[in-house]
């Protein structure tokens, strides 16, 4: 096979070297004895990213001269993790760097961590679009990110002394960083507010503020494959930063008021994962991001053209709505062929539709937003005006279509009445070609529950695109020695490109010899976190004891509660002897989640867990056999030092709740075991390792349903915990102060709602989790059995590479491919 790989890597690690010393001297004024590992991290990360200049520039060259369309990726969010290593990978300079940074008299590692990491985003949304974008450069499609450039990024995250989380900002940029340019010489003015007049029949839109757009620009190099795209993060600025005038009275506030209220804008990223608040900062950071954006991909598609054919800009470029967040972009493009370029509606309407396409994320209706128009209209009277005749022609066509009025009303895009609110969802969904959901089941849920009436009426809107993850960052660079175990098995690293490849494992799995290497590889793996965690926490791991890990965001849906009333189950029955101490399969149980800072059972729950771990790990009856940890501050950081070291992966969502799961994938690709409900890609996962190699527990979709038919939330949820002894004992002990130093108080929202209400039916599937856990502790008793099922997951994930999810994109929703090979890069035989 022929594989694209870039020119620069035949660089020597001494030339390296010399362009560090170079950057070290002319970016941060120090000679090499001078030097801090945060200057050697600086000059390091600008050498690198010198060399992926050229390509950059030629990708963008051949995207705007050549006929592949581009693709426009819309995210609030880009969870990128830190960038250094990564970019070495991808440029095929990681050996270089290695040698180099040693010959300055640094270790590599020093300098790799000493880069902060930027969390522009909340979770599994934003990290996807990381991924995607990887994977986009990695195959050679011509492709953006855009999003903002917060310059707080998700909260930093402690524990007080009680345990409870308390919130810090995270302030990632209080240092030069070195991959962000600041592009000045192409800012976008964006306007907000005033009025709209009618001049002779035309819509004329006066605003009465506006804010200056700046790019910040940051490389997205493909894996071997030579080219470069392009992460385009807005930053906003005002114009007129300071009022002389106030200022000269002593009006020092007053002076800078306009450039506090335009950097505000992108000050700091909502914390919120699923509930989005309706606020008005937040509509002006979508707008921003947006407008911003798309006016950019016109100039750079249409370069000194005044009045561009319009017509042709679907096949330029197709923009991804990386769920209800860019929304806002289908009134703007609008508003920008009917009033800046002069076309009428029905053209604008046909350009529109074919530009833009629909990702949704979620199945709960809290997290689908919704605007009120008025809110919409004092920020932007123009768009909720185009949204309004938005709304009655999708009206009029909804008329000619069925004769059900009741459904018709149900699909409004505004809803009527005295204060109605518009639906992004439905918006979206009208105003685009496809929609699609992030797993096989959350895809088939949005047509039969969430999207259900748009589905019956515009059955081949829909499609499904499976989440992927990227196998250079969580598998390479995060898995090094089961990453050359690989490699060495198959003969081969191609699979670091094509994921599928793993498929050739699948033989190794009756290789006793093979089978025990990749145990050995868990361990060392588990020997690794025990040292970080003690290092970045001061925790003491035992790495002889299984590693059982759930991480992601607090959420009721996701269920940690299940997993802490098991372990407090756990520890009853160890304390009253039920369960012999010196026969039990010792267990270190690690979670890691941010609860949204306004969500108060999510922080009961993380004060809940901080407290059980206290009084377990501390018990001398236990042994140490039993051990919660709870690291702080759960980031990608964190995620690639954890998931290769674990064996059990908790994904224990009511079916039907979690979309898609990403997590999940990335364990399963690291050879961890999962334990989990029929839920979001928890069922693909299930049905490629084989059902055999995947524990299942816990009621289906139909069979949660059925339960909330008979009334399960209005208090069945009490007969569960009076008719099960292990789950009462449980309950009973978070309510009367074990875990609160005695305070009955402490958890009482949890324990009133466990008791009265239960929605997401923790107590319901409670046996069943019991049950299977004891399952796993028998299978984990019998290593080469576990080993087997294990490596047998990573055979069978390959599936799961965002590679395969662009691939599927590219197929089913963007038509269009990679950009034509490049001669000028060189080619490699494998
Ligand atoms: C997901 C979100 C989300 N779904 C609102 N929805 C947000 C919603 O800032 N907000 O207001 C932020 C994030 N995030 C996640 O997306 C799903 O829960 C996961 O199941 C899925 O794997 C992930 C990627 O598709």
């Amino acid at each position: 096979m022929t594989q694209i790989t870039a020119p620069h890597e035949q660089i020597s690690a001494e030339a390296f070297a010399d362009e560090i010393r170079d950057y070290l001297l002319k970016g941060q004024g120090v000679k090499p004895a001078e030097a801090k590992v945060e200057d050697v991290y600086v000059a390091a990360a600008t050498a690198v990213r010198n060399h992926l200049l050229d390509a950059w520039a030629k990708t963008r060259e051949d995207m705007v001269s050549g006929n592949t369309k581009a693709v426009g990726y819309l995210s609030a969010e880009f969870l990128m993790g830190r960038q250094l290593r990564n970019a070495l990978l991808n440029a095929g300079l990681t050996e270089q760097f290695n040698k180099a940074v040693a010959e300055l008299g640094f270790d590599p590692h020093d300098v790799i961590t000493a880069e902060p990491e930027p969390g522009l985003g909340n979770g599994g949304l934003g990290r996807l679009a990381a991924c995607f974008i990887d994977s986009l450069a990695s195959i050679g499609v011509p492709a953006f990110g855009y999003g903002i450039q917060y310059q707080y990024g998700i909260f930093r995250q402690e524990f007080d002394d009680k345990g409870r989380q308390y919130e810090r900002a995270d302030y990632w940029l209080a240092n030069e960083n070195p991959w962000g340019h600041t592009d000045y010489n192409r800012d976008v003015r964006v306007n907000f507010g005033g009025h709209v007049e009618d001049n002779n029949g035309r819509r004329v839109w006066n605003p009465d503020w506006s804010v200056r757009a700046v790019p910040v620009d940051y490389l997205v190099p493909g894996y071997e494959s030579g080219r470069v795209n392009t992460l385009r993060l807005w930053t906003a600025k005002a114009y007129h930063e300071i009022d002389l005038r106030a200022f000269n009275r002593g009006e020092y506030y007053q002076a800078v008021e306009n450039q506090v209220k335009a950097e505000d804008i992108t000050k700091i990223l909502y914390p919120e994962d699923s509930t989005p608040q309706g606020k008005s900062l937040r509509l002006q950071q979508q707008y921003f991001f947006v407008a911003a954006s798309l006016h950019d991909a016109i100039r750079t598609f249409y370069p000194g053209q005044d009045k561009p054919d319009m017509a042709t800009f679907p096949n330029k470029i197709t923009f991804q709505l990386n769920d209800t967040h860019p929304v806002i972009g289908i009134p703007e493009l609008m508003r920008i062929l009917i009033d800046e370029y002069g076309y009428d509606w029905d053209t604008a309407w046909d350009i529109t539709t074919r530009t833009f396409n629909y990702t949704c994320h979620t199945l709960l209706p809290e997290a689908l937003e919704i605007w009120p128009a008025r809110l919409i209209r004092e920020l932007l009277p123009r768009h909720m005006e185009i949204i309004e005749q938005i709304n009655e022609r999708f009206v009029s066509l909804l008329q000619t279509l069925t004769d059900d009025s009741a459904k018709i009303d149900r699909m409004r895009i505004v809803t009527s009445g005295d204060d109605p609110q518009v639906r992004m969802a439905y918006l979206a969904t009208a105003g685009g070609t496809h929609v699609n959901g992030v797993a096989e089941l959350h895809s088939q849920l949005l047509k039969d529950v969430t999207l259900r009436d748009f589905s019956d009426l515009f059955p081949n809107k829909f499609t499904n695109v499976t989440n992927g993850v990227t196998p250079r960052r969580f598998v390479r660079l995060a898995n090094p020695r089961m990453s050359d175990l690989i490699t060495e098995g198959l003969g081969t690293d191609t699979w670091i490109s094509d994921l599928s490849k793993l498929e050739g494992l699948v033989p190794l799995a009756d290789d006793g010899e093979f089978v025990h290497r990749f145990a050995e590889v868990k361990r060392a793996n588990k020997r690794d976190f025990a040292g970080f965690a003690k290092e970045h926490y001061g925790f003491d791991v035992n790495p002889d004891t299984m590693f059982d890990s759930m991480i992601k965001r607090l959420h009721e849906y996701k269920r940690q509660s299940l997993k802490i009333l098991a372990v407090i189950a756990r520890y009853a029955s160890l304390k009253s002897g039920e369960t012999d101490v010196n026969t039990f399969t010792p267990r270190t149980v690690i979670f890691g989640a941010k609860a949204a800072p306004g969500y108060a059972m999510a922080k009961e729950t993380i004060q809940l867990i901080n407290n059980v771990s206290r009084v377990i790990n501390n018990d001398p009856d236990i042994q140490g056999k039993l051990n919660v940890l709870f690291p702080w501050n759960y980031n990608i950081e964190l995620s690639q030092n954890l998931i290769p070291a674990t064996e059990l992966d908790e994904q224990i969502s009511q079916a039907g709740k979690e979309a898609s799961g990403t997590g999940n994938m990335k364990f399963a690709i690291n050879g961890a075991l999962t334990v989990g409900t029929l839920d979001g890609a928890n069922v693909e996962i299930r049905e490629r390792v084989g059902y055999e190699n995947f524990f299942l527990f816990g009621m289906t979709v139909d069979e949660v349903e059925a339960l909330y038919a008979e009334g399960y939330d209005k208090g069945m949820s009490r007969q569960y915990y009076e008719n099960d002894p292990r789950l009462k004992r449980a309950i009973d002990m978070v309510a009367d102060g074990t875990f609160s130093e005695g305070d009955r108080s402490t958890y009482q929202n949890l324990v009133n709602d466990w008791l009265s209400k239960d929605y997401f039916m923790t107590l319901a599937d409670f046996g069943a989790y019991m049950d299977i856990q004891s399952e796993i502790e028998k299978t984990y008793a019998d290593e080469k059995k576990w080993f087997r099922m294990a490596l047998l997951n990573t055979a069978r994930t390959g599936y799961f590479s965002s590679d395969r999810s662009i691939e599927d994109y590219l197929e089913r929703v963007w038509m269009t491919g990679p950009l034509p090979e490049d001669p000028q890069l060189k080619a490699r035989e494998n």
